[in-house]
């Protein structure tokens, strides 16, 4: 695969004419960090899009995740999620997700039904509410394996904060009622064509996922603020042979202090990051990897908005 956007490996058969009632849309993913929201994304695709971690704050950029089938094409927005931001990239990343909301067709509002509704999820609903899109609101209560029973006992508090047009229980993990959810959305899309092909699925460049990959990684690795203040930008990405592919990238951090730890002694933890990320990595571009890393300092990143264009973190226009 080149450095274009990422497809997945349907049969290249015969393109197949949608049926006249074919519903599509946008369905705009928005909820606080950490809530479940690219996990859902991935599981629905089948690949891994957008990154994931234990960590708030993982998705910090707009990804696109297009799910194409006989009666229905869905194209997901995976958003950052909606919080309090404490410096100009957490800025972006809200900015970021609220103006998913007007243009969606539907709205998919994803919670942590495991534990009450914090601030944030007031956040989220005041958003949904303050764009005032006409869409409907799905509600996803996520998490339900982590109660003994689908019954959330904060069921009622999460619907509270929007009272959504329809709502459900799930797993994104597990997968419960995954399949029952993506029905509940196609139900709520308008009828419209096809707008991207049937085996596109993502608008994000191969290298762009490849640099989330390897963040991924490290976010695995590291702890506490570090992560916050990684950046991870791909530097070259060749296709040596018909099985090999150079990929070179940087990770920038914030200080001395982080870049130390990121490459840690003896070099040991960058070598795990590099090897973690090279399997990942592989098994997206569907070749051997090459993968060599370098740790550069750049002070104070997420604070100065010309450096993050240069990272690129902007907002959508409007
Ligand atoms: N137990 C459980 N964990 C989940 C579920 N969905 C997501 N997670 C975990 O929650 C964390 C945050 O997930 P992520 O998709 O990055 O959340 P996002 O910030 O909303 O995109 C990760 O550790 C996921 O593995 C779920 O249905 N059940
Ligand atoms: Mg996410």
């Amino acid at each position: 695969m080149n450095d274009t956007q990422l497809s997945a490996n349907h049969l290249q058969d015969e393109a197949t004419e949608p049926p006249p009632d074919h519903r599509s849309g946008f369905v705009a993913v928005v909820g606080r960090p950490n809530v479940g929201k690219s996990t859902l994304m991935n599981a629905y695709l089948g690949q891994k899009i957008a990154i994931v971690s234990e960590k708030p704050q993982t998705t910090r950029n707009r990804l696109l995740g297009i799910l194409t089938r006989d009666d229905a094409q869905v194209i997901f927005v995976d958003t950052p999620g909606i919080h309090a931001p404490l410096h100009k990239l957490g800025e972006v990343m809200v900015q970021t997700a609220v103006r998913a909301i007007p243009d969606a067709d539907v709205v998919l509002f994803m919670v942590d039904a495991s534990v009450p509704p914090t601030g944030e999820d007031g956040l989220v609903a005041d958003a949904i509410r303050d764009r005032g899109t006409d869409s409907p609101v799905v509600m996803a209560l996520n998490k339900i394996d982590l109660l003994p029973s689908a019954e959330s006992p904060h069921a009622e508090a999460y619907l509270a904060l929007i009272q959504p047009t329809a709502w459900l229980p799930v797993s994104a993990t597990r997968g419960d009622n995954r399949d029952e959810l993506l029905n509940l959305i196609i139900s709520h899309l308008p009828p419209g064509p096809r707008y991207y092909p049937e085996e596109q699925i993502t608008d994000q460049q191969t290298r762009f996922i490849v640099a989330e990959l390897i963040r991924e990684a490290a976010l695995h690795r590291l702890r506490q603020e570090v992560p916050h203040a990684l950046a991870v930008v791909v530097d070259e990405f060749k296709r040596r042979n018909e099985n090999m592919t150079y990929i070179g990238a940087t990770i920038f951090v914030e200080r001395d202090s982080h870049k130390g730890i990121v490459i840690g002694q003896g070099g040991r933890r960058l070598k795990d990051i590099g090897r973690a990320a090279r399997v990942e990595i592989e098994r997206l571009v569907g070749t051997r990897v090459f993968l060599e890393l370098w740790v550069k300092v750049r002070p104070k990143w997420r604070k100065k908005e010309d450096e993050l264009r240069r990272l690129g973190y902007v907002a959508p226009k409007r």
